[in-house]
């Protein structure tokens, strides 16, 4: 397989203005007309050249005649000797039924869909499959009338006829000139909820939501999610939307989470089913957070997107930035900015210090779906946030008005957004351009003095990124620095009567900064806000992270504390444990940490957060090298006596959650998560009372959060009861894979013998491999979310995952590229588990037809 570069990037030969496409739908054999009006871009004779991937071709024509000028090879097919200009007709025969990869048009279930973004579209027809190549798209779609009453496909209806046997054909059209991973089509029979939402310049649009038959009493949240996206979208950012239509349909068999088509949003239904019975209170959120985010791409994406898929961070970063913004401004901004960070500090930053690390803006990629990943999402979402702190509301606006209005209808890089954020906030920019170019994770070491005689404190900050594969210099970089300085009684300390209290402009690689006028040694809060996606290294005493757990005003900084207290904790058992030394009694951890549970100034949802310990995945991370197996008894250890001395406390705050938790106000949603991570700790300091208490939530509430809470708490401490609620579960809801991925994912946690469980499960009658929600669920939380199985010293874990991988190499490549993603994260595992991972990853790169997919990305963990 072949790299491409991103400097390499040449325009289009030739552009494509128009297409009409016909498509005529049978399972095995659909037939693909398409007429394009092409032009030649510039003059020279080159041929053109369009992609093409498992198409049967069955004719080409220029300006209506057959044309013979052309070759057919795999991925492509090459004309020559055409005009400047020219009606070009093609015609092709494709398989969705027998379309196991969900790249381009497949079943799902019983119905027809589509998903062509990164590169989906060339399996549906020859073309210049590439983002810059922006046309106005025309399509008719025929199909059976009994078994697909809905033709759908991107923009206005513009007719619709009936057809002999049987068969019905309906019409759309596009007036937006977009790029082919924009289309969209879907056959099938739903159930439709409709709506309507007004404009602010007062123009109707209509709202459907197409889901699968019997889901309709499911469908309301989304459908209210949408009305909010849009609102917001007017009164923060001022855009609106642009079509008299948007559609929504769900389907069981989708890779990723949603797809923004233009007007005709795919959705993965995990991101939009949900009522009280079958939905959690994650869930609810998630639907609105993803319906947003789809949402918001219509500005970020669609009327203005990449010129090339290298630019992906351009309309994902953005995105995932807006969508974060809408989560926050609907709810709790600390909150949510807290599930951010824990999401860049685990996953992310281990992504940057493993062997797929890239910048925002990667330089080079061989299979563009290996690039869908947190740190283009993510981390590029906290690079545009660092924009606007840098910049404010203000001028951050201003800058997203001159980019949409200057690259409305282009296909733009990450270079013309900066460009347009420079211009518009009148700051140079220059050296933070380096956060799209630039892979790893900066660590920013802060020191500090206090000269009480001249009332001067210092802080000495210097910053260095690690050397990530091809990239083993760095350059400093633009760092916010956000900071405030508390003193004794935890009130923020004043200089000169104004709170210190403000962000730090880190762009040197040793910078010192200065604050006069400090009456007392100050704790500093350092990095408020999570103000830049960099690892902190300050060398925080107890009593400091103990003040700024109580006192700290910024709520991520409160969490971060915590985190803290509880990482330095873990260290210390772990070298304790690999002493064969018994870890310290956490007496003062469970005092804060009682302090923190029983303020009742904080929202619970925040008090739930702060007593969620990190997980292990996250924990590793924070290591340079540990075994799981001591790192898994260190937090259990911990886990157990924190739950043991907190023990009354956990119980009345239990008791005292459940006079609130009743509903779906964000009050009672964090009265149930605090509820959850009570019960989890009080059942494994007191099985015999975890059982009761289980049984009794299990019996009395109906709702899927505290259901699943129950079973969770069950599961985790292995209470009597599990086994009991988990065949009850199971009974109740085996029909349904959505509610049954809960269940899927528990197994794979089980604390016991998960391995064996898994494979059992393999064969469940409520899984298969072909559905992606499935595998996540049961293969990859096992092998992402329980380390010491998946890690297990015996090798079976890695084992088990190549077998998946070798059957999903062949079916689904994508998926499978997701899932081998703990395999090759290896750098933090000590010798013996990184030698067996290699070896494993040696074998399935010998797998006859290694997929590009996987084999980027076991060639990059074995270099
Ligand atoms: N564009 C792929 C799905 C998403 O990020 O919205
Ligand atoms: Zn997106």
């Amino acid at each position: 397989p072949q790299e491409k570069h991103r400097l390499d990037y040449q325009p289009p030969h030739y552009w494509i203005d128009s297409i009409d496409l016909d498509v005529d739908l049978h399972d095995s054999a659909t037939r693909v007309v398409a007429i394009s009006q092409v032009r030649r871009n510039g003059h020279h004779n080159e041929p053109l050249i369009l992609d093409g991937e498992d198409l049967l071709l069955s004719k080409v024509a220029v300006n209506g005649q057959p044309w013979s000028a052309y070759l057919a090879e795999p991925g492509k097919l090459t004309l020559s000797q055409l005009p400047s200009e020219f009606v070009l007709t093609i015609e092709t025969q494709i398989d969705p039924a027998g379309n196991t990869a969900l790249e381009g048009l497949y079943q799902s279930g019983s119905a027809f869909c589509t998903q062509c973004e990164a590169e989906g579209f060339r399996r549906i027809t020859y073309y210049l499959d590439r983002p810059d190549v922006l046309a106005r798209f025309s399509t008719r779609i025929s199909a059976d009338k009994a078994r697909f009453p809905f033709l759908l496909s991107n923009g206005n209806r513009t007719g619709s006829g009936e057809l002999a046997d049987g068969r019905h054909w309906v019409s759309w059209q596009d007036p937006f000139p977009k790029p082919c991973y924009l289309f969209a089509l879907v056959a099938g029979d739903f159930d439709l909820l409709q709506d309507s939402f007004t404009t602010r310049s007062g123009r109707r649009v209509a709202l459907e939501l197409y889901v699968d038959k019997g889901n309709l009493d499911r469908a309301g949240h989304a459908m209210a999610s949408l009305k909010k996206s849009m609102a917001w979208d007017e009164t923060r950012f001022g855009l609106e939307y642009d079509l008299d239509i948007y559609m929504i349909v769900a389907v069981d068999f989708f890779n990723m989470g949603a797809m923004e088509n233009k007007g005709l949003n795919i959705f993965n239904a995990k991101f939009v089913l949900a009522n009280p019975q079958t939905a959690t209170d994650t869930d609810y959120f998630d639907i609105e957070r993803v319906i947003g985010h789809e949402y918001f791409h219509n500005w970020t994406g669609n009327r203005v997107t990449c010129r090339d898929w290298f630019q992906l961070s351009l309309k994902e970063g953005l995105t995932v930035f807006r969508d974060q913004e809408f989560s926050s401004d609907l709810g709790s901004r600390g909150v949510n900015r807290i599930r951010n960070a824990r999401l860049v500090q685990g996953p992310q930053f281990a992504e940057d210090a493993g062997p797929m690390a890239h910048p925002i803006r990667p330089d080079v990629v061989i299979e563009m779906n290996n690039f869908y990943t947190l740190t283009v999402y993510e981390k590029g979402s906290e690079v545009i946030r660092m924009l606007h702190t840098l910049l404010g509301e203000d001028a951050f606006q201003a800058g997203i008005r001159l980019y949409l209005g200057r690259h409305d209808g282009q296909a733009a890089t990450c270079e013309d957004f900066v460009c347009a954020m420079e211009e518009a906030s009148g700051r140079d920019l220059k050296q933070f351009r380096r956060w799209y170019s630039q892979a790893g994770t900066p660590v920013l070491t802060v020191r500090d003095e206090y000269d009480a005689h001249q009332q001067i404190y210092r802080l000495h900050v210097s910053q260095s990124t690690p050397a990530t594969p091809r990239q083993p210099e760095k350059l400093p970089l633009h760092i916010p620095l956000s900071l405030a300085l508390y003193d004794e009684q935890g009130r923020v300390i004043q200089s000169d009567g104004v709170a210190v209290d403000r962000v730090l402009d880190v762009q040197e690689p040793q910078q010192t900064f200065e604050f006069t006028g400090i009456g007392e040694k100050p704790v500093p809060a350092l990095l408020q806000e999570f103000s830049a996606p960099v690892k902190l290294d300050y060398p925080f005493s107890e009593a400091q992270l103990t003040l700024l757990l109580g006192h700290a005003q910024n709520d991520y900084s409160r969490w971060d504390a915590a985190q803290r207290l509880v990482q330095n904790w873990i260290h210390q058992a772990v070298e304790q444990l690999a002493r064969q030394q018994a870890p310290a009694v956490p007496v003062a951890l469970a005092r804060v940490l009682q302090q923190v549970l029983q303020d009742s100034r904080l929202d619970a949802a925040l008090r739930a957060e702060i007593l969620t310990l990190p997980s292990e995945s996250s924990l590793l991370e924070t290591f340079n090298q540990v075994d799981v197996d001591l790192l898994h008894k260190a937090r259990q250890q911990l886990l157990r006596s924190l739950a043991t001395a907190m023990q009354p406390a956990l119980l009345s705050a239990y008791r005292s959650c459940q006079q609130g938790w009743e509903g779906l106000s964000a009050e009672a949603v964090g009265q149930r998560a605090l509820a959850g991570v009570c019960l989890q700790l009080l059942s494994l300091a007191d099985p015999a009372l975890g059982d009761e208490l289980v049984a009794c939530q299990w019996r009395e509430q109906s709702g899927m959060t505290l259901r699943l809470a129950a079973l969770q708490a069950a599961n985790q401490a292995q209470l009597p009861c599990r086994d009991a609620l988990m065949a009850e579960f199971e009974a109740q809801w085996h029909h349904d894979g959505l509610v049954m991925d809960n269940w899927f994912r528990l197994q794979a946690q089980t604390p016991v013998a998960a391995l064996t469980k898994v494979r059992g499960l393999l064969s469940h009658p409520s899984f298969s491999l072909s559905n992606p929600n499935r595998t996540r669920a049961l293969v990859g939380t096992f092998c992402s979310a329980n380390p010491v199985a998946f890690h297990a010293k015996d090798g079976s874990g890695y084992a088990f995952l190549a077998e998946i991988l070798t059957e999903l190499n062949r079916t689904n490549p994508q998926v499978a590229s997701r899932l081998i993603t703990p395999l090759i994260q290896f750098q933090r595992l000590d010798n013996d588990r990184q030698q067996l991972a290699r070896q494993t990853l040696q074998r399935l790169a010998g797998l006859p037809d290694l997929a590009r997919d996987l084999f980027e990305k076991i060639e990059r963990a074995l270099s």
